[in-house]
């Protein structure tokens, strides 16, 4: 059975550095796998992230954010993700669920229920059979984002960022076996060290 792996983090904390590197490991084991990502992964749901995104959009309340979220997700995975499993490919995702129950519900105030209900009918109550998230400070993680500019979310306060990580380690408190946390403020190739062996583990034998 193929299985299921996200992951998740504060903006910076670097995914994105890490998931490359996954990827071309994954390769050179030959592990069946495709790599996507939310907000977006099909082309509806990619325009959807550029709506939820944008900085023009400044004055967007956190309930059509959790909508717009969920609708891109439920686009996401009946045309990509279940098929891939299905299909015997591993799904690498990078965010899901949990980035809305974070941002929308625990920093954005949102009930916890009603995050967690509109995405159980947005998934069809698909959860990942591990999730990685990269910990860093959100101070640190300020230092590192991009040089192209912050997007909408990134923008938001030192407060809403530090919102969004006491989430994930209540989110990883929970549910231990599937949520692990890595300390990512370490060098890029000692996070990527653990990463490897987070997955490692949950892969299926071949
Ligand atoms: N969102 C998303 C919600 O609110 N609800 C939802 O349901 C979902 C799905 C998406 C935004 O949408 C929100 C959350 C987000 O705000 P995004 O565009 O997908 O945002 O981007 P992010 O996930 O925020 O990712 P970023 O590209 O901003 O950052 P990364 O990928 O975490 O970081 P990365 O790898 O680009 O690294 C940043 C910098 O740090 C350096 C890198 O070289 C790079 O310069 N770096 C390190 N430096 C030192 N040591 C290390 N170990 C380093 N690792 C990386």
């Amino acid at each position: 059975m193929a299985v299921f792996i996200t992951f998740e983090g504060l903006d910076g904390a670097g995914k994105g550095t890490q998931l490359k590197l996954l990827l071309e490991y994954l390769k050179q084991k030959g592990v069946p796998h495709i790599f996507t990502r939310e907000p977006g992964g099909t082309p509806m749901a990619e325009r959807i992230r550029g709506i939820v995104l944008d900085p023009a959009h400044a004055g967007m309340s956190v309930i059509s954010e959790a909508l717009l979220f969920a609708a891109a997700r439920a686009d996401h995975v009946n045309n990509v993700i279940r098929p891939a499993l299905e299909s015997g490919q591993n799904v690498i995702c990078d965010r899901y669920v949990d980035s809305s129950m974070v941002y929308q519900a625990f920093a954005g105030g949102l009930p916890l229920e009603f995050v967690a209900g509109i995405n159980e009918m947005a998934t069809g109550g698909l959860k990942p059979h591990r999730t990685i998230m990269l910990d860093i400070p959100p101070e640190v993680a300020r230092s590192r984002r991009g040089v192209n500019g912050p997007d909408r979310i990134e923008e938001m306060d030192e407060w809403y960022h530090e919102q969004v990580r006491q989430g994930y380690l209540e989110l990883a408190a929970a549910e231990p076996r599937r949520f692990k946390v890595i300390d990512a403020s370490g060098s890029v190739e000692q996070v990527q060290e653990r990463i490897r062996m987070l997955v490692d583990e949950v892969l299926p034998r071949r």
